[in-house]
C-alpha cells in the first residue's frame, strides 16, 4: 500500500460512487494491508467505497486519423537528471520513433512540481525539464503526442503541454484503432487494493488543493515531492508489496466504455493479461514497462500497435 503521510494531504470526507452497481463495490474493497487476498471475511471499514475515477467517469476518447498505421504506447520512464543513459534512449527514441501517434500513458517524469519548474534559473531540475520540453516540441511537430498524466506527474499542466505541442488526456481515455476499441489509463486508479494511496489520489486530484499547493513556493514544492519521493523509496527497500490492477475493476470498465483491450503502466509489470476469455472479442489488459537503462537487463520498451498486427513489444537499445 502507498502511504502518504502527509497530515494536510490526508482525505477528510467519504466519497460517494457514482458508477458501478451497488452489488460489485463490496468486493472491490480492500482492506490495508491485505493485499490481493479477495474477500477474507473481514468488513471494510469506514465509509471507503470505490476511489477509482476510471469507474466513475465514461471515458474521453481518440479517434485515430485515417493515416495512422503505427501508434506506440510508453509510460513510467520516470527521467530525472541524475538517470541521463535512460533519458539518452528516450530521446534517441522520439527522434526516430516511425509511429504516426505517440501516447505517453503516465509518470514520464520522476516528478512534476509545477509548469513554472521550467523557468526557474541555476536549477539542474529545471534545465532537465527545458532539456525535456524540446525533446518533446521536436516529436510533436513530426508525429502528435498526447499526454495522460501519472500519479509522479500528475501536476503537469495545460501551460508545458502547450509548450512540448502534445495534447492532455483525461485518464481514461478511449482510442478506436485499426477496428478495435482500446481503453488507455496510467492504471494507479485501478490498484484498488492500494486503499490509503486512493484516499491520497482523490485529494491531490482536486483542483482545490492544486490550486493551493502550486501557489506556494517553488524551492518548498521541490522540499515536499523529496519527501515523498524519500518514504517511497524507504517503503520500496522495506520490500513493502503493491496492489496490482484490480481485475474485475479493469473488466467493468473496459465493458462499461466497450472496450476490448485495456492498455496501462504504473505497476512495472509489463505482460499480456486475458481478463476474459469468452467474451467477443476477448477482453485483455496490456501492461507497459517501465524504462531503465541501466538495469543489467536494461528496460526500455514500447508497446507498439500496427494495423493489421497484433500488439508487438518493442525493446530498444540503450544509447551509445
Ligand atoms: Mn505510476
Amino acid at each position: 500500500m502507498t502511504t502518504c503521510h502527509w497530515k494536510t494531504w490526508s482525505l477528510r470526507k467519504p466519497w460517494r460512487f457514482k458508477f458501478l452497481p451497488s452489488s460489485v463495490v463490496p468486493d472491490l474493497i480492500r482492506q490495508p494491508g491485505h493485499g490481493d487476498h479477495r474477500g477474507e471475511g473481514a468488513a471494510p471499514t469506514g465509509p471507503l467505497t470505490l476511489a477509482s475515477e476510471s469507474l466513475q467517469t465514461p471515458a474521453s476518447e481518440v479517434k485515430a486519423a485515417p493515416g495512422w498505421r503505427t501508434v506506440d504506447f510508453i509510460s513510467d520512464l520516470h527521467l530525472q537528471a541524475r538517470e541521463a543513459a535512460t533519458f539518452a534512449a528516450w530521446q534517441r527514441y522520439m527522434a526516430s520513433t516511425a509511429a504516426d501517434a505517440l501516447f505517453i500513458l503516465g509518470d514520464l517524469f520522476e516528478v512534476w512540481v509545477g509548469d513554472d519548474i521550467t523557468t526557474a534559473t541555476d536549477d539542474p531540475d529545471a534545465a532537465f525539464a527545458r532539456q525535456c520540453q524540446k525533446v518533446l516540441l521536436a516529436t510533436s511537430a513530426r508525429l502528435p503526442v498526447y499526454f495522460m498524466h501519472g500519479n509522479r506527474d500528475f501536476l503537469l499542466g495545460e501551460h508545458f503541454a502547450k509548450a512540448c505541442g502534445m495534447t492532455l488526456l483525461p485518464d481514461p481515455t478511449g482510442l478506436d484503432f485499426d477496428g478495435q476499441r482500446y481503453l488507455l489509463c496510467h492504471g494507479d486508479a485501478l490498484c484498488l487494493g492500494d486503499v490509503d494511496y486512493q484516499q491520497f489520489r482523490l485529494q491531490v486530484r482536486k483542483p482545490a488543493w492544486q490550486t493551493q499547493f502550486l501557489a506556494q513556493p517553488l524551492t518548498e514544492r521541490q522540499a515536499m515531492a523529496r519527501g515523498l519521493r524519500a518514504q517511497s523509496a524507504a517503503r520500496k527497500d522495506s520490500g513493502a508489496t503493491y496492489a496490482d490492477v484490480d481485475p474485475t475493476a479493469a473488466v467493468l470498465c473496459l465493458q462499461a466504455n466497450g472496450a476490448s483491450t485495456l492498455i496501462h503502466g504504473h505497476t512495472h509489470r509489463p505482460q499480456d493479461h486475458t481478463l476474459d476469455a469468452t467474451a467477443q472479442p476477448p477482453l485483455r489488459r496490456l501492461v507497459l514497462s517501465d524504462w531503465d537503462a541501466t538495469a543489467p537487463s536494461p528496460r526500455l520498451e514500447v508497446l507498439r500497435l500496427q494495423a493489421g498486427h497484433a500488439p508487438r513489444r518493442v525493446a530498444l537499445a540503450p544509447a551509445r
